[in-house]
């Protein structure tokens, strides 16, 4: 790596993170369906049908993932709890089973030298929710109070920090108007619906957890750079408006109590009735926040209804997910975050990293180039002033890439889908020799 430990102020955190569904293996230890489940059963959803029954079997085998962060020297592991394994129909009954795991699975991390970066969704709704509308549901903010409760009252007096909803992006947009994750809409209204109640579910389990005495809770986001395709003020303003239902809605709606005007100009007419009443709600103060970022996009206007533009090929070198690597925009938006929204908070990458076709006895040198270049941006920010506090590499180990399935390979150790088998790639030996100096 270009980069050692010692650039770094003393107590900076280096982590590795990953998320419970893309993981642990959902079969295991008596956790419900999720809409995870339904949306890769049905046909067309995702690459070969591929769901996360299995996934890396960490659920039997994270002493062992633990014992490879501890030895690459991380600081810290950033990991989801799963809903749907807690409360396997989403409220009521917990299930004995789950709340015995993620006491193990946290005791095991503070064994091996980890802090426990906890956030509490990382998109696998219990099916039983899912069918009373899931995040349309005005009534998942309350739910999602209980789990946060059952939860936290079970292992959130060993968490380090903890994060509502990884990605709220993802959750609204990218599930209810692409349709691309569970599950699966393509519908204004249910949008509109979905990006309000993630910030009132955020909101509620804030206050939850505040309730049961916790402290360094944070929001976790997801950022895309946008350029407008061309010169042209028509350009500008498709790429405008992307900036603003991607990288500032849920953060306008936390820091600022209002959405930006130009998301409204979309999806006002949809909101939830009485949704300008919730901010004081979705406004719980907050102690930190995460950014996790991978690419920028190339944004040109159309003649389709709002928001009336499409993505357009790039000309940087691409990942195996076909996502330009565009490190400045890891800068651009740790700077925005300060400045526009955070002033005064602590910031951490707490997503960053690439998908690679990985083979063993190949170096992913790839990978290395890319971490070092985004590294580079986050000293650059840091040197103006950011006040960034922690790293996080997406992802420890090769995993469930959601409608993807197992093909793109984003872990520093390789994983072997068939006997499971974990080998550590180039990039994680050139990060622990960075990490020992
Ligand atoms: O795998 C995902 C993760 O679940 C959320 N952030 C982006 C990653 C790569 O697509």
């Amino acid at each position: 790596m270009d980069f050692k430990r010692s650039d770094f102020p003393q107590d900076f955190i280096f982590a590795a993170a990953t998320s419970s569904y893309q993981i642990e293996g959902h079969q295991f230890g008596g956790a419900g369906p999720t809409h995870w489940d339904t949306f890769a059963a049905t046909p067309g959803n995702v690459v070969r049908a591929e769901n996360g029954a299995r996934a890396c079997d960490h659920y039997h085998r994270f002493p062992e993932d633990f014992a490879l962060m501890r030895d690459a020297g991380f600081d810290a592991y950033r990991f989801s709890t799963s809903w749907a394994r807690v409360l396997p129909e989403g409220r009521g009954a917990p299930n004995a089973e789950g709340l015995d795991f993620y006491d193990r699975l946290v005791d095991s991390m503070l064994d091996h030298g980890l802090k426990p970066m906890a956030t509490l969704y990382h998109w696998e709704l219990p099916v039983a929710l899912a069918d009373l509308g899931g995040w349309r549901n005005p009534d998942i903010a309350k739910w999602f109070g209980e789990f946060t409760e059952i939860i936290m009252r079970r292992i959130g007096d060993r968490m380090f920090s903890v994060a509502p909803i990884n990605e709220p992006w993802c959750v609204g947009w990218l599930s209810h108007f692409l349709g691309h994750h569970a599950p699966g809409l393509r519908d204004i209204r249910a949008t509109a619906h979905a990006m309000h109640h993630v910030l009132t579910a955020h909101g509620t389990a804030i206050q939850a957890m505040r309730g049961l005495g916790m402290g360094n809770l944070g929001g976790v986001f997801n950022f895309e750079y946008a350029h407008p395709a061309d010169d042209t003020p028509e350009a500008a303003k498709a790429a405008a408006t992307y900036d603003a239902y991607y990288n500032r809605f849920f953060l306008g709606g936390i820091f600022k109590g209002a959405y930006p005007d130009l998301v409204l100009d979309g999806l006002e007419p949809h909101l939830p009735k009485g949704w300008q009443d919730d901010f004081e709600l979705i406004g719980e103060k907050l102690d930190w926040v995460g950014l996790n970022y991978y690419t920028c996009k190339r944004i040109a206007p159309n003649g389709d209804p709002w928001p009336s533009h499409e993505e357009v090929p790039g000309p940087l070198p691409k990942t195996q997910m076909e996502w330009e690597i565009y490190p400045e925009g890891l800068r651009h938006f740790l700077k925005m975050v300060h400045e526009d929204y955070a002033k005064g908070l602590p910031l951490y990458v707490t997503e960053n990293g690439m998908a690679n076709p990985d083979v063993i006895g190949v170096p992913d040198e790839a990978r290395v180039d890319y971490l070092n270049q985004h590294i580079a941006a986050v000293t650059q920010a840091m040197a103006e002033g950011v006040p960034l506090k922690g790293y996080t590499i997406w992802s420890l180990l090769d995993n469930y890439e959601w409608a993807l399935g197992y093909e793109k390979r984003f872990g520093l150790i390789h994983v072997d889908f068939d006997t499971l088998e974990r080998t550590p790639k180039a990039s994680y030996h050139a990060l622990k020799a960075a990490l020992a100096t």
